[in-house]
């Protein structure tokens, strides 16, 4: 039976969803999490693409929440493959009798605040409507695909897919002519997967992005000792740090060096896979002349595995400094390009004009396939959230309130909408970081937030203009100190038409985010306000 009240209401059930719920109950607050999928995984129930997996490590790409969980998990691999991940994820779900708690197939489509009675009215498309005191947004940061929309899609007579909407039945390309389009880490993961299968694999790319070699394999099981042993140790290491993870960031600029000592920190760093590249230099996304040593690197390592220098011309990415877009990490991309049945094709300078009933139209030359998949990436960050009609006070929307870029109080609150969280949400280091250790640092703050209330007899908590107002100038002015602008990237909006440019996620880092929130909270919660029952909150100046 659906509950119609509740005192928390989740929207989504993947890994934040599922937190989110768990330290409700341990509150004492009836939650319910609602969830359009038809189970618990969110990304990894919907990206099932070949080569689907993290590429920030399993140790540290799983919750830290429980010692126990820690000790009896065992990954396999040095990044898990998606299937993996989410067992795991079912595994946390049955290990805490988390699912009586949800509901499936089931789309949140509406959110408005009532001011008389302090609580949130949830609507759903299966006609329901839900009271909540606590509305938590945990809809995801890249759970919205996007999907170009080509000119005669629908006339294709192939099979069509989107890396993040990715049937569940095996899907075999063997014999099959397939076409990509996109190369960002979708593609990057898949590309060698399917070439591997696929008669032939056509890999249409606007913009090549920059990639670093996983240096994937089995998991060591003197790192999987390091880890149950020293996780706590490990984990707190990883909350401190710019990316929440264990990586060690230099402090020294790439100009104080030598051209040789760069060139052997570099090559150390590139060694040892993953993220590690960008902790090369503190100055590598902020200073143009230090990133360009970066940019040249890369250009030598992909110049290195790819035998037809025109082909490695082509996978050179020339219009943006390394790591502005999020950076891809590969395990044989390139050298995917020296198969005789793969060809890439530039749509930059001969775009992508018309899909056609027996291929993809681009400069004027029909690619004929049977098969197109479109690793065209999502509308980050806000897409979920704009999906919902969410309304605050005297029912203005999020849709006009985020008209020139989305504005929220430490990506957790926005001012005008009391009692909602958004987990993860634009302002906060989210996509910038590990997930796993945002993801969590934001539940347990929104589970103390809501347990301070609880305890203080409070009725309504809701972030204020003016704190509002200088959040979004310091997110604002942290990222014009970097090189994000200088990039097309989804991190700006560039990737989806019409899409206010502005930066998306903080980048002021993790461990730095962690402390401002703890003051925050620690203080009382400075920057909100916080009403008993029986009060109303003045509706929020510029909501
Ligand atoms: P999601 O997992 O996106 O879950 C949100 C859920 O909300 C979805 O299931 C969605 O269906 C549901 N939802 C949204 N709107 C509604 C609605 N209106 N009504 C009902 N339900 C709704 N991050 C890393 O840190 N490391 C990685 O290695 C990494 N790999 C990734 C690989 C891929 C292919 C992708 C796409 C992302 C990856 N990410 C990675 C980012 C990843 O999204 C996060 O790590 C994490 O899984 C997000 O969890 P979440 O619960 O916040 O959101
Ligand atoms: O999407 P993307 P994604 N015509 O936006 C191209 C996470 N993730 O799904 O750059 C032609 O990166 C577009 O070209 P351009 C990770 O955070 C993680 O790959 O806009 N091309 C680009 O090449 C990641 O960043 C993993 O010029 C078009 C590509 O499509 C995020 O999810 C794995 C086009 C989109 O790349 C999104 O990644 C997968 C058009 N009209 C995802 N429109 C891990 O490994 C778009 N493109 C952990």
């Amino acid at each position: 039976m659906p509950r119609t009240d509740v005192d928390a209401l989740i929207v989504g059930a993947g890994f934040s969803g599922i937190y989110m719920l768990k330290r409700c109950r341990e509150l004492g607050l009836r939650a319910l999490v609602i969830e359009a999928a038809a189970d618990v995984g969110g990304t990894w129930y919907w990206n099932r693409y070949p080569g689907a997996r993290c590429d920030v490590e399993s140790m540290t790409y799983s919750y830290s929440f429980s010692d126990d969980l820690q000790r009896e998990w065992t990954w396999t691999e040095r990044y898990g493959k998606q299937p993996e991940i989410l067992r795991y994820i079912a595994h946390v779900v049955e290990r805490f009798d988390l699912r009586r708690d949800m509901q499936f197939e089931t789309r949140v489509t509406a959110a408005a605040f009532d001011d008389t009675s302090n609580r949130w009215a949830i609507e759903t498309d299966r006609g329901e409507t839900i009271s909540a005191k606590y509305c938590i947004m945990a809809t995801g940061c890249l759970s919205t695909p996007a999907q170009p929309d080509f000119k005669g899609l629908d006339s294709f007579e192939g099979e069509t897919y989107h890396t993040g909407r990715w049937p569940h039945e095996e899907i075999d390309f063997t014999g099959k002519r397939v076409g990509i389009v996109g190369t960002g880490s979708s593609a990057v993961q898949s590309i060698p997967v399917i070439a591997a299968e696929a008669l032939h694999l056509t890999v249409f790319q606007r913009t090549p992005n920059f990639s670093v070699p996983a240096f994937h394999g089995p998991l060591d099981a003197n790192v999987v000792h390091m880890w149950k042993t020293r996780h706590q140790e490990l984990r707190e290491r990883a909350r401190a740090s710019r990316i929440g993870d264990i990586f060690e960031f230099s402090e020294t600029s790439a100009l104080d060096l030598t051209p040789e000592a760069r060139e052997a920190e570099f090559e150390r760093r590139w060694g040892q896979g993953s993220f590690n590249f960008l902790g090369s230099f503190a100055d590598l996304i902020t200073s143009r002349e230090a990133n360009v040593f970066a940019v040249e690197f890369a250009h030598k390592k992909i110049r290195g595995r790819v035998d037809d220098p025109a082909v490695a011309e082509l996978l050179c990415p020339t219009d943006h400094p390394f790591g502005t877009k999020r950076l891809c990490v590969d395990s044989d991309y390139y050298e995917t390009y020296n198969r005789a049945n793969v060809s890439l094709i530039d749509v930059k300078a001969a775009p992508i004009e018309e899909i056609t009933p027996h291929g993809l139209k681009a400069g004027g030359k029909e690619y004929e396939l049977d098969a197109i998949i479109f690793a065209t990436g999502f509308d980050a960050m806000t897409g979920a959230l704009l999906n919902i009609d969410i309304r605050g006070h005297g029912g203005i929307g999020f849709k006009e309130k985020w008209s020139d870029g989305p504005r929220t109080y430490l990506g957790l609150a926005v001012a005008g909408f009391p009692n909602l969280f958004t987990v993860t949400g634009p302002g906060s280091p989210s996509v910038l970081s590990n997930m796993m250790t945002s993801i969590e640092q934001h539940i347990e703050w929104i589970a103390d937030c809501m347990g301070y209330m609880e305890a203080h007899d409070l009725a309504t908590i809701e972030a204020d203009p003016e704190a509002e107002d200088k959040w979004m100038d310091h997110v604002t002015e942290l990222a014009d100190g970097t090189l994000f602008f200088e990039s097309n990237s989804w991190y700006v909006g560039a990737n989806i038409p019409g899409k206010p440019r502005v930066i998306y996620p903080y980048v002021g880092g993790v461990g730095a985010y962690r402390e401002i929130c703890d003051d925050i909270a620690a203080e009382g919660y400075t920057g909100f306000t916080l009403a008993p029952a029986g009060e109303s909150v003045a509706p929020a100046v510029g909501a």
